[in-house]
Order: C-alpha cells, then structure tokens, then sequence
C-alpha cells in the first residue's frame, strides 16, 4: 500500500505536467510516468476488489448480493442463484485473483443446482448468469462449466416459445411456465451474444435461432419511418409504449446489434444496426447547451417528447467508437463526463433542458467508465485514463465502506444505500482494471466482444467457417 500512496502523490503532478511537454526525451518520460501511475492505480483497484470479494465472502456467501451496510446479504429471489460470484468470476479471473476464481468454479460446478421453483427474470439472468458461466468456461476451459450454461439456458428456452418469438418476462427455472406479457427492448433483444456463443460450443443453432427470432420482432415492428417503440406485448406484438430513445429499457438491443455482427459476423445484424444508427442521429440526438445529447420521441412521428436521459445512456460513445464513429463518441462521452463533474457523480436520471435530476440514485453502475476504457483503448489519449482516475477517486470517496463499496440514494446528498449491486464485480471493477492496466497489454481490446455485462469473450474461438453449422447464419 506503501507504493500506492506515494504514487497517488504524484498523479496530480504527472497529469498536470502532460500539455507542455513536447521533446520525445520529455514525452517517452512522461509515457513511463503515466504508465506507473497507472500501475499503482491497477493495484489499488485489485486491492480493492479484493477486499470487497473478502467481503462478499464473510457475510453474504451463497447469495446473491452483498449488503455493505448492514453487513448481510440479500437475494433476488425465494432461493440464492449464486449471482455476485457469477458476475465477479471474469473480473477476478482477468486481475490474476485465481485461487478465488477457481473457488467459484469449483462451487458453480459441484454445488449450484439450478432445479428451483422460482421465477427468474430472463433478461437480467441471461446477461449475468448465462453470461458469467459461458465466460467462466472460456477462461477455465473446463467442460462442466459449459454443461451448466446449457443447463441455465435450456431452463430459459420456455420463455421464448411465445407467438412473436419475444421472451415473457420471467421463466421457471423448474417447471418452464413463463409469465409477464410486457418487457421492454432490451429485455426483448438482450441474447444474440450470450445464445449465440452457446451455440457456437454446443453446436446447437436452435440457442441463436431463437435469440435472432426475438431480436428480429422488434426490428419487424419498426413504424413508418423507422424507430421503434420502448415496451412490447409478447403475445400480441403491439407496442406498449411507443417512445423511441436509447435510454435503460433498450440500450443493449442496440449494442447486441452491432457487437453480434462483430462477433458471429451476421451481416443481416450489420445492416440492421447501420439503418438504425442513422436513425438514432436523425431523430435522437440533439445539440443543447453545446453538448451533444440522445433524448426521447414518438417512434411514429419522431417528434420529441422528453429530454430525460438516464446514466445507462453512457454506453453509448463506447459502442459508437468500437463500430467507428469516434467524433459523437468522444463528444457523448464528454457530455457525460460534464454531468459526472456538476454533481459529484453522476444521477441515475436528468433531464437535460430542464437541468435538473429526475432519479437521485447512483447504484455503482459502470457505464460512463466502460466508454471511457474503449475511448482510452481505441485511442491511447491520457484524457479517458484522467477521467476513470476521477471516477475511481469519486466512488472512493463517495461510496467506500469499512468493508465494501455501496450505492448512494441522493447524489446531491451523498447518502448511502445498503446495495451493492453484482455489476459492480463484473464491470465497474474491470472496467477501471482494464484501463489501468491497458499499457500492459495483457487485455488488448481489440481481441475480444464483451456482453453488456462485461463478459468478455476471445474473437479468435469464433471461426467464421464455423457459423453456418453451428449458429445457422
Ligand atoms: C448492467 O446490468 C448491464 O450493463 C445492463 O445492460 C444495463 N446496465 C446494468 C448496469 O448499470
């Protein structure tokens, strides 16, 4: 911890001196300061991961979800699904904390049984759980793992045998009877990824068939000039709500879209994802105040019907940089970084003509710091590493418990919550990992998808030759 401090001593120097240097003996110094910089702060985000998942150890074991406060644990459902442990495994994992990684590994394939009667929501276990396993079997390359995926899976299959093909929006894990007639986009076409990659290792295509089904009766439903609404009956196929925005409750179908065809290479999922983004610039986005923001319209008339943004939004600049197109990236993630600065971090929900936040809460989600590691990576400028280094010092400073992280209620008053949400495992965590350590080398970006839950899967385990077989493209 030593070397910690004396370096966070240091990183307000090395960043300031930066700008002025301009000699290559000055710049390849700086470079090494940098990159020390940001190896201590590497360190500091593997001790602090560590001393969460000690944590997550001692009082909530078994469970789903830590409670820092109180120090207990809480879960989702009736019975415990084990879901921290199988969102924090790849961060784990990827931080060289093996011998944890391999506990849960161990748990996962001797212990968990996913025989429960209780109703699952499909969207939220799909990207954590079927996700998290998937990856775990990428990483430990063992087999059993890879058999429970497809066991999780084939106890969600029930839920998309609907008469559009869109999941309800719980399954039994036990019986298979699914329920729920109305989800949202995201909950509707958040699966190429994760039943696509199970069709690739079990050479089953029925898992993607049906994940493209559903994906595909949201893009059919499109209106006249092209949006699509937010919410969707399963059953009749008629939008529930028809507001076209980018917002929580449809950002992943859009990411799904394009990280799929980058993935699988399903061009039909390429071109889909090219006419929308044309459309979400057309009709969403919006210049206010000199900042580029994404807001909200009726997807029939495209007329604007609010300008409330959610944090969830910051996704975005990381998918517009990773399918190239960097300049609304790097001016989004601005946009972002701005309303992280005015409070502090950043509300749950703004409303950007308004100016004034419509959701008080920051539950430690990751995105803003997911866009700003793709802009570091796909960039090497020094000013996304500043901002997760400010982030990071942020959730320090804000959100540290004795023993954890926890989320806050107000982010105007900085109150805590007692939450500390599994994404915090399996994104935030990595994600400030991954930027601070991107000089090493040893994640290079460019080598692999991650899922919407920062599950990242190697490119080079999907052979193109081999879709057609196993995936049906
Ligand atoms: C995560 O569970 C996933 O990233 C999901 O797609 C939406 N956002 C939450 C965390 O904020």
């Amino acid at each position: 911890m030593k070397k910690i401090f004396f370096t966070s001593l240091l990183i307000p120097f090395i960043f300031a001196c930066q700008s002025p240097l301009n000699t290559n003996f000055l710049k390849n110094a700086n470079d090494i300061l940098v990159d020390t910089v940001a190896d201590a702060l590497a360190i500091e985000v593997k001790f602090e991961t560590k001393r969460s998942w000690d944590a997550y150890k001692k009082y909530a074991w078994g469970h789903d979800v830590l409670m820092p406060l109180s120090k207990s644990y809480k879960d989702w459902y009736k019975e415990p699904l084990y879901i921290s442990p199988i969102d924090a495994y790849s961060t784990l994992f990827l931080m060289g904390l093996k011998d944890e990684a391999k506990e849960i590994e161990i748990y996962v394939t001797d212990t968990l049984n996913f025989n429960k009667d209780l109703d699952a929501k499909v969207f939220e276990v799909n990207i954590r759980i079927l996700g998290g396993l998937l990856a775990m079997f990428e990483w430990s390359e063992n087999p059993e793992v890879l058999e429970k995926a497809k066991d999780f899976a084939d106890r969600m299959m029930p839920a998309f045998n609907t008469p559009t093909g869109i999941p309800a929006y719980w399954v039994n894990l036990k019986t298979g009877v699914a329920r729920g007639d109305t989800v949202n986009v995201a909950e509707a076409g958040t699966y190429l990824l994760e039943m696509g990659i199970l069709s690739y290792y079990t050479k089953e295509p029925k898992y993607y068939q049906a994940a493209k089904k559903a994906t595909l009766a949201i893009y059919n439903r499109r209106s006249e000039i092209g949006l699509i609404g937010d919410e969707i009956d399963v059953n009749t196929g008629k939008w529930v709500s028809v507001t076209s925005h980018i917002c929580a409750g449809v950002d992943s179908y859009y990411e799904y879209l394009y990280k799929s065809y980058l993935l699988f290479g399903d061009k039909e999922l390429g071109k889909i994802w090219n006419e929308s983004l044309g459309l979400i610039n057309k009709y969403l986005a919006e210049e206010h105040e000199d900042k580029l923001w994404y807001g909200r319209v009726d997807m029939n008339t495209g007329e604007r019907s609010s300008s409330v943004i959610t944090l969830y939004d910051a996704f975005f600049p990381a998918i517009l940089a990773l399918s190239g197109n960097m300049d609304r990236a790097v001016r989004l993630q601005n946009t972002w970084d701005w309303l992280w600065k005015k409070y502090g971090i950043e509300p749950m929900a703004y409303d950007y003509k308004k100016e004034k936040v419509t959701y008080p809460v920051y539950a430690l989600n990751p995105e803003i710091i997911e866009s700003a590691y793709y802009l570091y990576s796909m960039t090497n400028d020094s000013t996304y590493l500043q901002m997760n280094r400010h982030y990071w010092e942020s959730i320090k400073k804000y959100c540290k418990t004795d023993v954890a992280f926890t989320s806050i209620e107000n982010v105007e008053t900085m109150v805590k919550r007692d939450n500390m949400p599994t994404f915090f495992f399996a994104e935030t965590l990595k994600y400030f990992y991954l930027t601070f350590s991107n000089h090493q080398k040893n994640f290079r970006l460019q080598d692999y998808v991650l899922n919407t839950e920062a599950h990242p899967f190697k490119k080079s385990n999907f052979k193109k030759a081999e879709m057609k077989t196993r995936l049906g493209i």
